[in-house]
């Protein structure tokens, strides 16, 4: 990589509380098309879903573009990007000095020497998560220009598990997802989903679950074995085990594997030369196991991936836990917060899978303007599709 070329990378900034969230994005080409209404439309979707506190009901999470963009095409310099807070009182709020388990409060207060466990969760709180969709969604525009597509959806929520038709396209995917309020394709399911929360929220009680990350139309080669940290799994399972209260990421049958035998797990390789202008440039498989990742490379066949969400960690009815100023038993303090933030954490799953995979796209097809990219993207398929001819 020459030094004069940026990575496609990006840093967030601002706490829960604090006056605006920011997203610094580099190393995007320019000539991209940045719609600020298609990176709104993800950061509405990160707003919703069933079992969302009040916080939602306050906030309208607009993405201003400060700077990168000339008549919303992207120009090669640094993308600021501001979301703002209409609740930010972060001076005023008052101190919280009863660690709920789970939060980071105890950690934090015990890493940065206080009391307040404010000080720590105001950066922790999932509320990042809105820079992170954005970031994400900015992204999405480069994909788009290449035809893959991200799409995010939930599997399960508490006990209740939505099926999935593993041909489902991507289209039907965010079809289904999209009917419901908690975001799953399966009807059905989704309403025992939206059950559960409700029971959940009677207890004072909340709710975890498992989100899906699809990416369709990716060719093979993106990643590399050659150096660990190019591996595109191991950025994918970073990217998702970095999302506030994920505890586990699986690829492909995941943890399943495990326990089958080869013969069982790995997808059998067959060409069909009519489909040569697909994704897969013609090498189909008879199962989708790996989840379209081999040796930490896209393979041509949809890439999935799974998060495991544990639930929310402030509970109305609270933990036992110990107040930081007295050391005496307490339970832990009530914040305002979700009952069910699952729905939610499947967009901001899709999305920081979606920078991800734009990261890895564009060091394979580097360029300083979109023009290179698609000429460099051109040659490749053209020389892979040919490839012993
Ligand atoms: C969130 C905003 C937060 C929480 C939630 C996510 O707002 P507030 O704390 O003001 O209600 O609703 O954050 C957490 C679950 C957490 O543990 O910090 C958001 O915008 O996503």
């Amino acid at each position: 990589m020459s030094p004069a070329m940026a990575n496609l990378d990006y840093r967030t900034a601002g706490e829960s509380h604090g006056r605006a969230l920011i997203v610094l994005i580099e190393g995007m080409p320019a000539g991209v098309t940045l719609d600020p209404d298609r990176i709104n439309a993800e950061m509405l979707r990160r707003q919703g879903g069933y079992g969302r506190g009040g916080r939602q009901k306050m906030e309208k999470d607009v993405v201003t573009l400060l700077s990168g963009v000339r008549r919303n095409v992207s120009i090669g310099s640094p993308i600021a990007i501001q979301i703002a807070n209409k609740d930010f009182r972060i001076d005023e709020a008052a101190p919280v000095n009863r660690p709920r388990p789970g939060h980071a409060d105890l950690a934090g207060s015990l890493k940065w020497l206080t009391t307040d466990c404010r000080e720590t969760l105001e950066r922790a709180s999932a509320r990042e998560t809105a820079a992170r969709v954005a970031a994400g969604a900015t992204a999405r525009c480069l994909l788009d220009v290449f035809d893959i597509q991200v799409v995010g959806f939930v599997r399960s929520i508490g006990p209740v598990e939505g099926t999935v038709d593993p041909q489902a396209t991507p289209e039907s995917l965010r079809a289904a997802r999209d009917g419901n309020e908690v975001y799953c394709p399966d009807p059905t399911a989704a309403q025992q989903m939206i059950d559960a929360i409700k029971q959940a929220k009677r207890d004072g009680d909340t709710l975890g679950g498992v989100v899906e990350v699809q990416v369709h139309g990716l060719c093979p080669g993106i990643g590399s074995c050659m150096r660990w940290d190019r591996k595109l799994d191991g950025r994918v399972a970073q990217a998702l085990m970095s999302i506030q209260a994920i505890k586990g990421v699986e690829i492909g049958v995941g943890f399943a594997a495990a326990s089958l035998p080869g013969s069982r797990v790995h997808d059998e390789i067959d060409y069909d030369p009519s489909r040569r202008e697909s994704p897969s440039l013609g090498f189909t498989r008879r199962s989708n196991n790996a989840g379209g990742l081999e040796g930490g490379m896209s393979n041509g066949q949809p890439i999935i991936v799974r998060a495991a969400m544990k639930p929310i960690s402030t509970l109305l009815k609270g933990m036992d836990s110990v107040n930081l100023v007295t050391k005496k038993p307490e339970r832990s303090d009530y914040e305002r917060s979700d009952i069910c933030a699952v729905p939610a954490a499947g967009v901001v799953a899709e999305n920081v899978v979606a920078f991800e995979i734009a990261r890895a796209f564009l060091e394979k097809f580097a360029g300083d303007t979109l023009t290179e990219v698609r000429a460099a993207w051109d040659h490749y398929l053209t020389a892979s599709r040919n490839l012993g001819d």
